[in-house]
């Protein structure tokens, strides 16, 4: 496996298994004089955590990060900023019973035509629990981008099973588990997602990602597309199958007189571009989102095969969550944070002495 480093010039590589002794992250290329403590991590961690809701796996972990380099008296340093998180609450045995078989729509079963080995306990390397260091280092990114750019990058569930938001006040988003739009329909969540879970089945997520504030100019064509980099970064999360910039797959079936967004001095009259056009940002808020598939790990037995081609049931213990989309807010924006912190540093690399060439777009 060599592909655990993400990025150009503030590059991320993270490491762990999710019941080894610990997962952590190196993250490389972060301008130097940033302020950082460890305190800093625990809100988005917490957003991201299992165990803070009934409708998330209840696996209790404590997601303590220690700073281990590349911070001196609470700033950055310029040099590589190593974070670890110790594993506390990992129950192996759990996966006793899949060590030599495939739970269907698992990574257990492509794992093992790739390397030969695997590590069971959890998913080991492929399990969601790598995502907490990809929220980490996104934790940095996003202060960053706020500091120096003014960005503010914030998700949403914008859909659970069938189930879509009837209002959106995004002042709500934070307010309950389910990261929802929409206050008046959490009720109606909960009683879906309890009956899901006592069902044993799991149900698939679509997560939303606004970034406010980005100028115009980030995003390198030709294949450095700031789209083209979102969408990579947003399909390497767990359980992701699709992404959307903008209008996404709609645009299918719309004329360029309604895709278009023309331009005024009051602004863009729409954002059907989700903010980017020809690979670079528009000055519009860039729209990201990602379509999440149901859990593989279910309590209702599927047909399987064993290592050596037998016919068996498998059945998955453990503690899962019946909706990976609910968690996958936090991870999202990350993955935002980070692709738009490594493009403003190339594009400051590059292009840093080019001034405003025409106004801004309101
Ligand atoms: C996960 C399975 C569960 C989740 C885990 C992701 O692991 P376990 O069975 O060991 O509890 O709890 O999520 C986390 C631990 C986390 O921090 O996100 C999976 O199969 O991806």
């Amino acid at each position: 496996m060599s592909s655990n480093t993400f990025g150009k010039i503030f590059s991320v590589t993270t490491f762990g298994e999710s019941h080894g002794p610990a997962i952590g992250c190196v993250i490389d290329g972060c301008p130097p004089g940033l302020a950082l403590d460890a305190s800093e991590f625990r809100h988005d961690l917490d957003r991201r955590a299992t165990g803070k809701s009934r409708h998330t796996s209840q696996r209790r972990e404590a997601d303590d990060v220690e700073i281990l380099s590349g911070v001196y008296e609470g700033k950055t340093t310029g040099t590589p900023i190593a974070l670890l998180i110790r594993n506390v609450d990992a129950r192996s045995k759990d996966y006793g019973n899949i060590v030599d078989t495939f739970r269907p729509a698992h990574a257990d079963y492509t794992y093992w035509h790739k390397y030969g080995i695997r590590d069971p306990r959890g998913g080991g390397r492929s399990s969601a629990r790598e995502t907490t260091m990809r929220v980490a280092a996104g934790v940095v990114a996003k202060k960053w981008l706020a500091e120096k750019h003014g960005v503010r990058v914030a998700g949403y569930v914008a859909q659970l099973g069938d189930i879509v938001p009837a209002g959106f006040d995004p002042s709500v988003v934070e307010g309950n588990p389910f990261f929802w739009p929409h206050e008046a329909q959490v009720p109606e969540l909960e009683a879906y997602m309890d009956a899901l879970r006592k069902s044993g089945d799991s149900v698939g997520a679509r997560v939303t990602v606004v970034a406010d504030g980005v100028p115009p100019g980030w995003g390198e064509p030709i294949y450095g597309k700031l789209d083209g980099e979102l969408a990579s970064a947003l399909m390497s999360i767990n359980a992701v199958k699709g992404v959307e910039i903008g209008d996404g797959f709609a645009v299918t079936s719309l004329r360029g007189t309604e895709n278009r967004d023309e331009l005024t001095m009051d602004g863009f009259t729409a954002n059907h571009a989700g903010g980017i056009l020809g690979g670079i940002s528009s000055g519009q808020p860039v729209v990201a989102s990602i379509a999440l598939k149901p859990t593989s790990s279910v309590l209702i037995p599927g047909k399987s095969l064993d290592k050596d081609g037998n016919a068996v049931d498998v059945v998955t213990k453990g503690r899962h969550d019946p909706c990976v989309g609910i968690r996958a807010v936090p991870i999202a924006e990350a993955m935002v944070a980070l692709v738009l912190m490594d493009q403003a540093l190339r594009h400051r690399a590059q292009c840093g002495d080019v001034g405003p060439v025409t106004p801004r777009i309101a």
